[in-house]
């Protein structure tokens, strides 16, 4: 039996079989986990639909975090499947237009991008898991984002992004903070680089690949599949003690000096 049985996982952020969320959503449901997906836009739906058939799950929903109605809507939906709630929430979702992550960070940044990154990146954290606490508390549930070291060291061409991690790490701790009194927890795994759509758009992630293989004490790059075991681990009651927390999936990288 699986450490995830009889658990409830809403996760988000599958955009194609490399996104990080599938190799969490994969992890999960090999734990047990009942799953339920969503998907930015038309355009991915039905590969999220396909994602969702090999679960043997039937909850599949729109949402662009972009967009408050489709938050609340999303969310109405979810009620209506899951009458008595939910368990794990799976925030895999980031975006900042590409001239905010290349180049020279000051050259690259104005106030819309600034506005896009955070946005997207970070308060759609706090404003889904504003939307799913009646649905969670009381339940030991658990949410889950993804972060990057960007957000505490200032890294070539990551620029904004690292910013917007920045604060998606203390929204986690805030979150924690929040929602640990009716027993839900927040946590985020830093992973290292791996290739990704989300990964294409970062200037020379080749190059950073190849040095990051060299550095890491495992001497080799991380996977999905290394971040949805941390990932069903840090949602499942083994990790019952563990809120507020940033968990390197990083073959050990942020160590190094
Ligand atoms: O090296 C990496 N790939 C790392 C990624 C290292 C450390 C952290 N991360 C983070 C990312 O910053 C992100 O938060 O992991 C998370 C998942 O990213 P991913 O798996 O690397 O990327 P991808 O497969 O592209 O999924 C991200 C998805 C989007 O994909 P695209 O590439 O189409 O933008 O985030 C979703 C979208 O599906 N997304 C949205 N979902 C809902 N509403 C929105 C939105 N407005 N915007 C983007």
């Amino acid at each position: 039996m699986g450490f995830l049985q009889g658990k409830r996982a809403l996760i988000t952020g599958i955009a194609s079989q490399r996104s990080i969320a599938t190799g969490i959503a994969d992890a999960m449901h090999r734990q047990g986990a009942e799953l339920a997906l969503t998907y930015q836009n038309e355009k991915l739906k039905s590969r999220v639909d396909d994602a969702a058939a090999n679960y043997g799950s039937s909850i599949v929903l729109p949402l662009d975090v972009a967009d408050d109605g489709q938050i609340d809507a999303c969310f109405d939906h979810l009620g209506k499947h899951w009458r008595d709630g939910f368990d794990i929430l799976v925030h895999c979702i980031a975006f900042a237009p590409r001239e905010a992550i290349e180049g020279d960070f000051l050259d690259g940044i104005n106030r819309e991008r600034f506005h896009i990154a955070h946005d997207i990146s970070a308060y759609s954290l706090a404003a889904i898991a504003k939307a799913a606490r009646p649905l969670m508390k009381g339940r030991n549930g658990s949410v889950l984002t993804l972060s990057y070291l960007g957000a505490e060291r200032a890294l070539a061409n990551y620029n904004t992004m690292g910013v917007a991690k920045a604060s998606l790490e203390a929204t986690v701790r805030y979150m924690a903070m929040a929602l640990g009194p009716e027993g839900t927890r927040v946590n985020a795994i830093s992973a290292g680089p791996i290739r990704t759509l989300a990964a294409s758009g970062v200037a020379n992630f080749r190059k950073m690949l190849t040095q990051f293989e060299a550095v890491a004490p495992l001497r080799r790059v991380v996977t999905i599949e290394d971040v949805g075991n941390a990932a069903a681990f840090l949602c499942s009651d083994l990790a019952a003690g563990i809120t507020g927390e940033i968990t390197y999936v990083d073959a050990g990288y942020n160590i190094m000096g």
